[in-house]
């Protein structure tokens, strides 16, 4: 799919499950992504070399997703003027709480686009509208895509005023 213009970073494997739904969704819309394990506090070097060369190497967004005390996207966004997109995930004992609120409370002058607990499928689609606002045939292909969720409600909704609430839960 050519060169990557989408990077998408998490901190341990176990993040690649909800990760993965970012790059299925880049995919879809025929963006070209790479995805890589780092860390904040684990591999701080690798991760602070990823952020600087991204730019350089011809990423045009990060979509970084951590959990816990997930510094991952905010140390990214210090090293790099592209665009950031942080994904806060659900682990341990807090529930991604923890890690929704790592992630979106960045100090003034260091933003993290933050979306939902869980919400790679949303990041991937951010990324995606980034690069569309300045190519075309990029955001023809986000409008088809708001176009089949249109479509997916409409079908919802004629199905449910045939059916009835009844039968529509039944079948
Ligand atoms: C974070 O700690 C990672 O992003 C992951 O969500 C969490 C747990 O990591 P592992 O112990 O599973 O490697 O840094």
């Amino acid at each position: 799919m050519g060169k990557p213009l989408v990077g998408i970073v998490m901190g341990s494997d176990s993040d690649l499950p909800v990760m993965k739904d970012a790059a299925d969704i880049l995919e879809d819309l025929g963006i070209a992504w790479e995805m890589v394990i780092s860390s904040a506090h684990r591999a701080p070097e690798k991760t602070a070399g990823y952020a600087k060369d991204a730019a350089g190497r011809g990423l045009k967004a990060i979509i970084a997703g951590a959990g816990g005390a997930a510094h991952l996207p905010g140390v990214i966004a210090s090293f790099t003027a592209l665009p950031v997109i942080g994904v806060p995930i659900r682990s341990g004992a807090l529930d991604g709480v923890d890690a929704l609120y790592a992630i979106v409370q960045m100090p003034a002058g260091i933003p993290v686009a933050t979306v939902s607990i869980n919400g790679a499928k949303n990041a991937g689609i951010l990324a995606a509208q980034i690069i569309g606002a300045g190519d075309h045939s990029v955001r023809s292909r986000i409008e088809k895509y708001k176009d089949s969720l249109a479509a997916g409600v409409e079908e919802k909704d004629a199905r449910l005023r045939t059916l009835g609430a009844e039968k529509y839960l039944g079948s």
